[in-house]
């Protein structure tokens, strides 16, 4: 008997990255690199928003070590690589007519070249949450429809431009929801705003930039270009707690709140009614011009996970989850799956196959899976001579990474899930946003005193699965 590969032979596997989280060598490297503040340096600036007092302007000085990094991406077998462009380092001050920032674009050019060169396809992403500060100061960011919509739009265009030639494959935005929640709601990420109105416009803002700039693409680039475009959203799988027909009914309203929000609007032309029901007129409405640009506006489903959550109709304060309860737990006592160093991320895999399943069926595309990932618990805290030895066997995350891998082949295989790339978050540890160094996502080890990278064993046994599962040409 053949056994047929799970996954196609064009399938893009590899690690994926974001500017901001891996690109700064110090201050002094970054100010002469002509590279424009974000909303992330103020925010970074801001006693008590990062946890450990860290800042973006010294992550991993990816900066000068694309090369090496590259390279050491390819060795380990890896034939993708999706990283975010920062915006302020192409446009320092953001705006359309505001000048460009040409070392910044040399550097790109040199990153995407350098794939090329080793075999790597780039998978880039547009905007991975770097706002130019200038522009939020100017206007309110993407607080302000008609600006930042011309700016956006007029940034993509010019990277479309400059690096369309070789890049083949474009996010406009990776997960909005995080923009719109926990930049303008919770308050959790930059500009830090706390508001129960503002999330939902900046949604809006956010859907209509991506339309606008894709758009743009599938009418003056794609054909010569011959790259496509679409946009990623985190969304993870919601369990109902039990089969009560309400915790049915919450679990499918927090993945509307999650993901239907963006989803819905982008591939099905309306927000989930659950939404309409509970923010009314908070809800911006679309102008009819407006759902036609949004239409056939992603040509993929692109898709962040991580974990998965029970969910109970129990009433909570939480509107950003539809007013459920969002736990671990199963009536039984049990909990559903490992703790990981945060507390919002368990190892679940067979919640992966569901929510590919989920996704598939509802929106009925392609799904590039762009990323997934585990930072072990108490990982951060360890020395880096204990660090040493854990390199060599990161244990929680091999094992994070073969079950959820396994889950992947099986939606592909048994469920028949169209599943097209795989990227674990991240290749390297990395400034994770508001928790700073401290948590660890990397496949590859980072000292960060001296910015040397050692590969983890979930470094070789992630790629080695895909090397394993994938049909020869
Ligand atoms: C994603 N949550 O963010 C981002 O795309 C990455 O930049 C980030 O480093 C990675 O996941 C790991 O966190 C998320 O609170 C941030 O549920 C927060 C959440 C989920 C994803």
């Amino acid at each position: 008997m053949t056994i047929t590969p799970a996954l196609p032979s064009d399938f893009l596997f590899g690690f994926a990255t974001a500017a901001a989280q891996i690109e700064g060598g110090g201050a002094e490297a970054e100010r002469k690199s002509g590279r424009g503040d974000s909303i992330w340096d103020e925010f970074c600036d801001t006693p008590g928003k990062i946890r450990d007092g860290t800042h973006v302007k010294r992550t991993c000085n990816h900066l000068e070590l694309y090369k090496e990094d590259i390279a050491l991406m390819r060795s380990l077998g890896a034939n993708a690589y999706r990283f975010s462009l920062s915006w302020p380092r192409i446009v320092p001050m953001g705006g359309k007519g505001d000048p460009i920032n040409q070392k910044g674009i040399d550097f790109y050019n040199n990153v995407i070249d350098e794939c090329l060169k080793v075999g790597l396809v780039p998978f880039v992403t547009l905007y991975h949450w770097d706002l130019p500060l200038e522009l939020f100061k100017r206007y309110g960011g993407w607080l302000n429809k008609a600006r930042i919509v011309e700016d956006y739009t007029n940034y993509a265009k010019t990277c479309f431009e400059l690096f369309g030639d070789r890049v083949k494959h474009w996010l406009t935005f990776n997960e909005p929801w995080c923009t719109a929640v926990l930049g303008h709601g919770i308050g959790q990420f930059a500009p830090g705003h706390v508001s129960n109105t503002e999330p939902w416009i900046v949604g809006q803002n956010l859907m209509i930039a991506h339309a606008s700039a894709a758009k743009l693409y599938m009418r003056e680039y794609k054909a010569h270009q011959g790259g496509m475009i679409g946009i990623t959203l985190n969304g993870d799988w919601t369990d109902p707690y039990d089969e009560s027909p309400e915790n049915i009914e919450a679990a499918q309203r927090k993945m509307d709140f999650a993901v239907g929000w963006f989803a819905d609007v982008i591939y099905l032309g309306r927000y989930p009614q659950s939404m309409v029901d509970i923010l009314g007129d908070r809800l911006p409405k679309f102008t009819q011009e407006e759902l036609g640009l949004l239409k056939d506006s992603s040509e993929f489903y692109g898709c962040n996970t991580y974990t998965t959550n029970t969910i109970r109709a129990t009433r909570t304060t939480d509107e950003f989850a539809g007013y459920t309860k969002m736990a671990f737990d199963k009536p039984d006592g049990t909990e559903i799956g490992v703790k990981s160093q945060l507390g919002w991320l368990r190892d679940v895999p067979w919640g992966f196959r569901r929510l590919l399943n989920y996704l598939y069926q509802r929106y009925k595309r392609p799904i590039y899976m762009t990323e997934n990932g585990w930072a072990i618990k108490g990982e951060s805290s360890l020395s880096r001579a204990e660090a040493l030895i854990m390199i060599t066997d990161d244990e929680g995350r091999v094992q994070f990474y073969d079950g959820y891998t396994q889950a992947l082949k099986e939606a592909v295989q048994i469920d028949g899930v169209d599943v097209r790339s795989y990227f674990g978050w991240s290749f390297l540890d990395n400034f994770e946003w508001a928790s700073g160094l401290g948590p660890r996502f990397g496949s590859v080890y980072v000292d960060y005193e001296t910015f040397e990278r050692i590969p983890k064993d979930s470094a070789t046994t992630l790629m080695q699965f895909f090397k394993d599962n994938i049909a020869s040409k």
